[in-house]
C-alpha cells in the first residue's frame, strides 16, 4: 500500500489509485490505473488481478512487479503504456491474504462471516458449532456466470464454497462493477493464481469450446513462448476442464461470458508442485520477470490484431 502511494505521488501523470470497495473485514480494495497522456481519446485497456486466493502469495508480488516495471521504467515500456490503459489490482482478497500471513499459511477463501444456510443446518451443523474453516467464500466461485453449477461447494465449511448467491461477496461485486464500467475498452482480462504453470482459457464450466478458442490459444501461445525465453520455464496452455478440473462461477468465465472481454485468461504461476504455494523468495523476481515478458507479448499480439 505504501509503495503504491509512493508511486502515485511520485508519478502523478502516470498513476492513479482507485478504492473500488471494501472487503468483508473492511480493508480497502485498491486498483492501480497506469495510463499516459496520448492523443488517442479512448484507449483500449487490460485488467490484471492477483491475490484472489490468500495463500497464492506469488500473485500479488507479480502484479506489483508489473506495476513497478510499467511505472518506474516507463521510458522502456512506453509502446505498451501509451497504447493501453493498465488496470492492476494486486490483492483482490486482502482479508484472506492477511489471514494467510497471520494465522494459517494455507488459507484460500475470503474471511466472510458466513451464516449457516438452511442447507447446512439440515446437515446438522449449527452456528455455534461452526469451525474456523466455515468462514470465507472462494472468490473464484462467486461470479455471476453459471454460478455454482459444478466444481464448487454449497457448504460454507469447504474450500470451494461458492457463497450464498452469485456476487454475494463485496470483493467480487466491487471488481465486477468496476470492470462493467470499462468493459467496452477491455481487450484482455488476466487473473493471476498459483500454482502449476498453466495459461488457462475459458470455459471452465463446460467442456464445449469458446467460439474463438483458436484466437485465445494463439495469443496465449505468444505469451508462454515469450515467458520461456526468459528463464526456460515451461507452461501448458488449454482449458481448465482439460488441464485441471471444471469449475463454475470463476472470474475468467465471467469476464468472457458476461463482460464480453475477448482475451480472458487464468494464469497459474510457478511452480509445478515442488514448493507449491511455498515458493521460495529467490523465485519471486524471476517469476515476475518471465510473467511480465509473457504479458508484454500478449499485449503486442492483441495490438497487432486490432492494428
Ligand atoms: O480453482 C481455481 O479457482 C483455479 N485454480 S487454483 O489452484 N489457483 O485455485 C483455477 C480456475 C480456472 N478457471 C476456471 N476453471 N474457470
Ligand atoms: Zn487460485
Amino acid at each position: 500500500m505504501s509503495y503504491l502511494e509512493y508511486l502515485q505521488s511520485t508519478y502523478p501523470n502516470l498513476v492513479e489509485i482507485f478504492t473500488i470497495g471494501k472487503s468483508s473485514e473492511g480493508r480497502p480494495l485498491k486498483v492501480v490505473k497506469i495510463s499516459s497522456d496520448s492523443s488517442r481519446e479512448v484507449k483500449r485497456a487490460i485488467w490484471i488481478d492477483g491475490g484472489t486466493h490468500g495463500r497464492e502469495w506469488i500473485t500479488p508480488a507479480v502484479a506489483l512487479y508489473f506495476i513497478r516495471q510499467l511505472v518506474e521504467h516507463y521510458a522502456k515500456y512506453r509502446n505498451i503504456v501509451d497504447t493501453m490503459d493498465w488496470y492492476i489490482m494486486p490483492v483482490m482478497n486482502p482479508d484472506g491474504y492477511e489471514y494467510s500471513h497471520s494465522k494459517d499459511r494455507f488459507w484460500r477463501k475470503s474471511r466472510a462471516p458466513n451464516k449457516p444456510s438452511s442447507d447446512s443446518e439440515r446437515r446438522g451443523r449449527l452456528f455455534w458449532s461452526y469451525g474456523e474453516s466455515c468462514k470465507g467464500v472462494d472468490l473464484n466461485r462467486n461470479w455471476d456466470f453459471h454460478w455454482s453449477e459444478r466444481g464448487a461447494s454449497d457448504d460454507p465449511c469447504k474450500e470451494t464454497y461458492a457463497g450464498a448467491r452469485a456476487f454475494s461477496e463485496p470483493e467480487t461485486k466491487a471488481v465486477a462493477d468496476f470492470i462493467m464500467d470499462h468493459k467496452d475498452r477491455m481487450a484482455a482480462f488476466i487473473t493471476l493464481h498459483s500454482y502449476s504453470q498453466m495459461w488457462l482459457v475459458p470455459w471452465g464450466y463446460t467442456r464445449s469450446r469458446v467460439k474463438d478458442y483458436d484466437d485465445l490459444v494463439y495469443v496465449g501461445r505468444k505469451a508462454i513462448e515469450a515467458l520461456k525465453k526468459v528463464h526456460g520455464t515451461e507452461y501448458d496452455i488449454g482449458t481448465s476442464t482439460s488441464l485441471l478440473y471444471p469449475t463454475s462461477g470463476s472470474a475468467d468465465d465471467w469476464a468472457k461470458g458476461k463482460a464480453g472481454i475477448k482475451y480472458s485468461y487464468t494464469v497459474e504461476l510457478r511452480d509445478k508442485g515442488s514448493y507449491g504455494f511455498l515458493l521460495p523468495a529467490a523465485q519471486i523476481t524471476p517469476t515476475g520477470r518471465e510473467t511480465f515478458a509473457a504479458v508484454r507479448a500478449l499485449v503486442r499480439a492483441i495490438l497487432r490484431e486490432y492494428g
